[in-house]
């Protein structure tokens, strides 16, 4: 076929898949590349963009190729063999590039790192280019990013390096499609169709990850299931790997402790066992036939009810060593968790990660990283930050983050999680004078690490908008974007999304922008305000359970975290209580210790406060409590007021779909304030303050209230 027969051909194919698929269900994330709709813009940019020039032949610069063809066809309306602007756009890798052209960029790229790029204007072109093809497609998102957010492309100077290595999603997935925590359908792999039927979706995945910096997926539930291990299901993580390997993303699995026992025969799972370490080796050896850029595992031991070192007398060091040193020869990396607690550690469960960690610092191996969530207790709308961050200054250290709502509500509520991970990244270790933050923890800069990471527990499942609700696409994206670069703003990186995904006009933005934003606080209030935590109902965490104290091992219990009595509430973490504070800097254990200095917002969390404290605002603890759960219900109000003001600036199907699940967190956010507030009124004997509905129903009635068949749940809880 002629070329520009071939050309023609393939352009209307752009479009006849774009009108075909364009539908506002939100399959297509925040890279819908619709037309510009602002007339002066598009011209603008159509007299800007010549011809494309790509340079390469790998698979990776050919989906940067289709990204950008496909990408500017349908932001600019025209067929990108058309383009006949200022500037050509020439794309490709350093040792790609035309020699005269490369060289003009020898010092920028001094400065990247393997996965970073350059985006600059040269004479009559624009040229994008990164020391390898995964850098030259990151670079390649991020000029139809300027596009999209309708941003200048003249006199571009552009240098982006991701400042962490391991930017990675944790599927918390089972091998039969049920997700631990999910809210947005069933897991989106397949295994029993895997490898042959090859969904296309999986591409998908890949291309969106790909597209905010996402470099590795976990596949598998850390409550895990030896099996993914197996041929069988090897073959199959092969077909996945080999999809998404074009788009830099590594596949890594789940590795269940006592596998060599389960699937390999053996009497034992002991680290410290020859025969052990030697099947791990040649498991090892095996995925590596399959995988060859495997990038390791990821690994929950001794914590709730999951096999581990413990169990042969040995601890995580022992553990995790020998999965490294198995994973070495092919530079796989161990991630071991430190979610760990024992209900025989009597004392205080946000103690007892630090306890078994902090003093093992420096005898991991260099493959290892452990993995600690963002705060102490368990991804709660509010934690102060982990005490481990920064307290291990010789071994590698990611952080968690739960993207999914486990604690929040699940898929039903709009909160913008990238405001909680930047208030994480923000917090001050202290460990090397002010200034430490856990965002120089985690990119290494402060302890300088070797290998470095962030996770995120996924939210992404079969639904058609893959997360359930459309604003919780939002968070993916935010971590990938934070992940990237940790010092990021999140409210720049709400409007970003906000543009990508629904409409760059400016009150829009504005105001969407702005909800997303409140939408955290909003949660942390009709929830969990002042500190108090872990408050949610048994087994599926959903809806409130202050009154919760029958469960077998006692730090299950909300009673365990609130303490509520006659004399008041929240939980002593200060010397004269747990002294929990201890395991920070003595300057943040000083700050958390003295009430004067403690954040309101933490209050509970660390101190046990009478009823009648005065809260800086002069409000009493319990009036100061029942306005904050009032604060909350009228943001979601406010929430959907903002929603309903902008049903002419979204298209119908995602607006109704929206406000829907507005109302009923709305309700939702109403049933949090009724049920806890009666409840701790018990103890506080005081009457509601004036500004505070009363109750719809009585306290038993929210007892009683039964969700058998909530999402997400646990299925051997
Ligand atoms: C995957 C919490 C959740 C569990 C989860 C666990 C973990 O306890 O409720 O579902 O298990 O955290 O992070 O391992």
């Amino acid at each position: 076929m002629p070329r520009c027969l071939k050309w023609l051909f393939s352009f209307s194919l752009i479009l006849l898949f774009q009108s075909a698929t364009y539908a506002t269900d939100g399959y297509k994330l925040w890279l819908d590349y619709k037309t510009i709709s602002d007339s002066a813009l598009l011209k603008e940019y159509q007299s800007l963009l010549g011809g494309i020039q790509f340079y390469g032949n790998s698979e990776t610069i050919e989906k940067a190729s289709r990204e950008i063809q496909q990408g500017i066809s349908g932001l600019l309306g025209m067929d990108s063999e058309k383009l006949n602007g200022k500037y050509r756009l020439v794309i490709g890798s350093y040792s790609n590039l035309p020699k005269d052209i490369a060289h003009q960029f020898s010092k920028e790229l001094e400065y990247l790192n393997k996965e970073g790029y350059v985006i600059k204007s040269i004479s009559n072109s624009i040229v994008i280019t990164a020391k390898t093809d995964i850098g030259v497609l990151y670079g390649t998102f991020n000029f139809l990013k300027r596009l999209q957010t309708q941003q200048s492309i003249e006199n571009l100077n552009i240098t982006d390096s991701p400042k962490i290595d391991i930017r990675i999603l944790n599927h918390w997935d089972n091998l039969d499609r049920t997700v631990e925590r999910g809210y947005a359908g069933f897991s989106l792999w397949n295994w029993h169709q895997l490898p042959e039927y090859k969904d296309p979706r999986y591409e998908d995945y890949a291309r969106a990850n790909a597209s905010i910096g996402i470099n590795g997926t976990v596949l598998t539930n850390v409550n895990s299931n030896a099996l993914v291990l197996t041929p069988q299901y090897l073959e199959k993580v092969k077909a996945l790997a080999d999809i998404f390997r074009p788009y830099g993303l590594k596949v890594y699995l789940t590795a269940r402790f006592s596998a060599p026992m389960e699937i390999g025969g053996l009497k034992t799972a002991d680290p410290l066992h020859a025969e052990v370490k030697n099947w791990w080796k040649n498991k090892v050896e095996e995925i590596y036939t399959y995988i060859p850029d495997f990038g390791g595992f990821l690994v929950k031991a001794n914590s709730e009810g999951q096999p581990g070192p413990q169990n042969y007398g040995r601890n995580h060091v022992d553990g995790a060593n020998m999965m490294a040193e198995a994973l070495a020869p092919f530079n796989g990396v161990v991630m071991w968790r430190a979610f760990v607690y024992s209900e025989h550690d009597t004392t205080d469960r946000a103690k007892q990660a630090y306890n078994e960690f902090v003093p093992h610092d420096g005898q991991f191996k260099d493959n290892v990283i452990i993995q600690v969530k963002n705060g102490p207790i368990d991804f709660q709308p509010r934690e102060p930050f982990h005490p481990m961050f920064g307290a291990m200054a010789n071994t590698n250290l990611m952080i968690e983050f739960q993207i999914t709502q486990e604690y929040m509500g699940g898929a039903t509520h709009l909160v913008y999680q990238p405001k909680l991970f930047e208030e994480v990244f923000e917090a001050d270790t202290y460990r090397k004078g002010k200034g430490s933050t856990v965002a120089k923890v985690i990119d290494g800069s402060l302890h300088n690490k070797k290998i470095t990471g962030v996770a995120g527990v996924s939210n992404i499942g079969t639904d058609r908008n893959w997360t359930g609700h459309h604003f919780l696409q939002a968070n993916w994206y935010g971590f990938g974007r934070l992940a990237w670069d940790p010092y990021l703003n999140s409210e720049d990186i709400a409007k970003e999304w906000v543009k990508m995904t629904f409409s760059n006009k400016e009150p829009f933005v504005e105001k969407v922008s702005a909800m997303m934003i409140e939408s955290r606080e909003a949660v942390v209030n009709y929830m969990t305000p002042l500190g108090l935590h872990h408050i949610m109902a048994t087994g599926h965490h959903y809806g409130p359970g202050p009154w919760v104290s029958d469960l077998s091992r006692p730090e299950w219990n909300p009673v365990y975290y609130h303490k509520a009595d006659n004399s008041g509430v929240g939980f002593d973490r200060t010397p004269s209580g747990s002294n929990a504070t201890a395991q920070y800097a003595p300057e943040v254990a000083a700050m958390f210790n003295n009430l004067e200095t403690c954040p309101e917002e933490d209050l509970l969390w660390f101190h046990h406060v009478p009823w009648n404290y005065k809260l800086k605002n002069g409000h009493t603890l319990w009036d100061g409590l029942a306005l904050k759960y009032q604060e909350g219900v009228n943001e979601v109000a406010q929430m959907q007021a903002t929603w309903n003001q902008l049903e002419n600036d979204v298209d119908a199907q995602r607006f109704n779909e929206v406000k829907m699940l507005l109302n009923i967190q709305y309700k939702e956010a109403k049933w949090w304030q009724d049920a806890c507030l009666l409840y701790f009124q018990q103890f506080s004997k005081m009457e509601l303050p004036k500004g505070v509905e009363a109750p719809a129903h009585t306290l038993q009635y929210y007892q009683n209230l039964q969700f058998p068949y909530a999402p997400g749940i646990r299925p051997q809880w």
